[in-house]
């Protein structure tokens, strides 16, 4: 009986929480007149295997999911289609490594300001859903997109 009733009740839990997406710590790399492109960075935890499909941001004339990489020595950036997010797993986006590219600002960034981002999701039964962010710009002092070693 008692495990029957515990069934029950994992079953509806998970039925709640299908395709949730958390979000923790999301930042912007604040910028310098002139500069047009930047990245946002941010955890995200799905509780059933998701992807991130693609961003939207009103300062932004073009928002994408970048993978950054090493390739012979050389930083490489490239447009992800999608974003795996397995369940239960935290999938960081982070100074070289993912993150969302923001290009073609509209105006400057700068610290305590804060950047609405609309995260298009795909669940594990194909349903979309969108996810809005608020990420706080953080200076420029930030460690540095393509981390150097010295
Ligand atoms: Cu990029």
């Amino acid at each position: 009986m008692y495990k029957t009733g515990l069934t029950v009740a994992l079953t509806l839990f998970s039925t709640l929480v299908s395709a949730e997406v958390s979000v923790k710590d999301a930042w912007v790399r604040g910028t310098v007149a002139g500069q047009t492109a930047t990245g946002a960075f941010m955890e995200l935890t799905a509780s059933e295997n998701a992807a991130l499909l693609s961003v939207a941001s009103s300062v932004a004339g073009v928002a994408e999911v970048h993978e950054m990489s090493m390739d012979n020595g050389v930083m490489k950036m490239r447009a992800l289609p999608r974003l795996d997010l397995p369940a239960g797993k935290s999938v960081a986006l982070k100074p070289g490594g993912y993150h969302i590219m923001l290009m073609d600002l509209k105006r400057p960034l700068t610290k305590g300001d804060s950047v609405a981002l609309t995260l298009k999701i795909e669940s594990k039964d194909k349903k979309l859903s969108t996810l809005e962010v608020k990420a706080d710009v953080r200076e420029l002092t930030s460690p540095l997109m393509m981390e150097h070693k010295h």
